[in-house]
């Protein structure tokens, strides 16, 4: 009994201690509960949000309720009715793909439980199913990947035969990273994307399909990731057909997690456009500023930057993530 005891005098006394005066003595309850439905783990853009979702539910004291749907959007159906079920206070969640969610979401709606979509929107036309959407602008993304291209093939006439391992087939980084890159390059018939397919944001699909590419088509001049795990897939399926990836065929991919900043330092990647993963800490702020119902912004954009082989030598060292 007394080692019983003693047990649960540590939970409570750091409960206590946190510094949230507004805590009943260490009850826990007057906690907010989130619940949040990630993607999956599909890539290491993905391990280090769902660390960063984790790590600062904790320094704010919000009991969080994660479950992980395996880049399935039925799975993240039954998690969101789940939180419906158990009531939590508000509900997150950062959509698979981005048709198919009005009924759940009125669901929440009706259970008067605020839904905040985290990383990746819905294509709902009804707005106010949900309060706020932090993320990235993944067409500005695109555009920005096109924007180099233009620069690297600037006053040359020849065709640039491209081709584009796209994300998840219907997630919106997937449509609008295909969107803004095809608009830039269109200003210039030279620009020709010979193939476009998914690798699902995956390492593994992102080999499989650019070994499929190079057997289809001798001369690829320019690899399109939309996103580095894929392009680091791809890398090895360029070595393994006898090719020097930066140099006989140059590669963008978009995210800048460590190991494709690592790519880049190597010549093997040439250049990434940033999509930062560590969405917590704002997502965080808006749970609570909701859960006060204060007004909050209905868009939250992302600040992120673009990564040349120089650039990622001189940060790699300091990366987080
Ligand atoms: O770029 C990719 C991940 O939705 C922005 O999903 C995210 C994307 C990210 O799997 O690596």
């Amino acid at each position: 009994m007394i080692i019983a005891a003693g047990l649960l005098a540590t939970p409570l006394a750091a409960c206590g201690g946190d510094g949230d005066s507004g805590n009943d003595a260490g009850s826990g309850s007057d906690k907010i509960v989130l619940g949040f439905s990630q993607v999956g783990a599909e890539s290491g853009w993905r391990t280090a949000n769902t660390k960063s979702i984790q790590d600062s539910a904790k320094e704010a004291g919000i009991e969080l309720k994660f479950s992980d749907a395996q880049q399935k959007q039925e799975n993240q159906i039954k998690a969101i009715r789940s939180y419906i079920q158990q009531k939590v206070d508000i509900i997150a969640f950062s959509p698979v793909v981005e048709s198919g969610w009005d009924t759940v979401l009125k669901e929440a709606k009706d259970a008067d439980i605020p839904v905040i979509l985290t990383d990746r929107a819905v294509d709902s036309t009804d707005t106010s199913l949900y309060k706020t959407f932090i993320g990235s602008d993944f067409v500005e993304e695109g555009k920005k990947a096109g924007d180099w291209l233009v620069k690297e093939y600037e006053g040359k006439t020849e065709t640039v035969n491209i081709v584009e391992l796209q994300g998840t087939t219907g997630s919106a980084p997937a449509n609008d990273r295909k969107k803004g890159f095809g608009d830039v390059i269109a200003a210039d018939p030279k620009f020709k994307v010979i193939a476009s397919q998914t690798g699902d944001f995956t390492r593994a699909k992102g080999k499989e399909v650019m070994e499929a590419f190079l057997k289809a088509n001798p001369d690829i001049d320019v690899l399109y990731a939309h996103n580095d795990d894929m392009g680091l897939g791809a890398i090895e399926a360029i070595e393994g057909a006898g090719k020097k990836p930066g140099v006989d065929i140059k590669i963008i991919t978009v995210d800048a997690v460590k190991d494709g900043m690592q790519a880049l330092a190597d010549g093997k990647i040439n250049y990434i456009v940033e999509c930062s993963p560590l969405l917590g800490p704002q997502l965080m702020d808006l749970v609570e500023k909701v859960h006060a119902g204060e007004t909050v912004p209905a868009r939250v954009v992302t600040e992120e930057t673009t990564f040349t082989q120089e650039q990622a030598k001189a940060v790699l060292p300091t990366r987080q993530y």
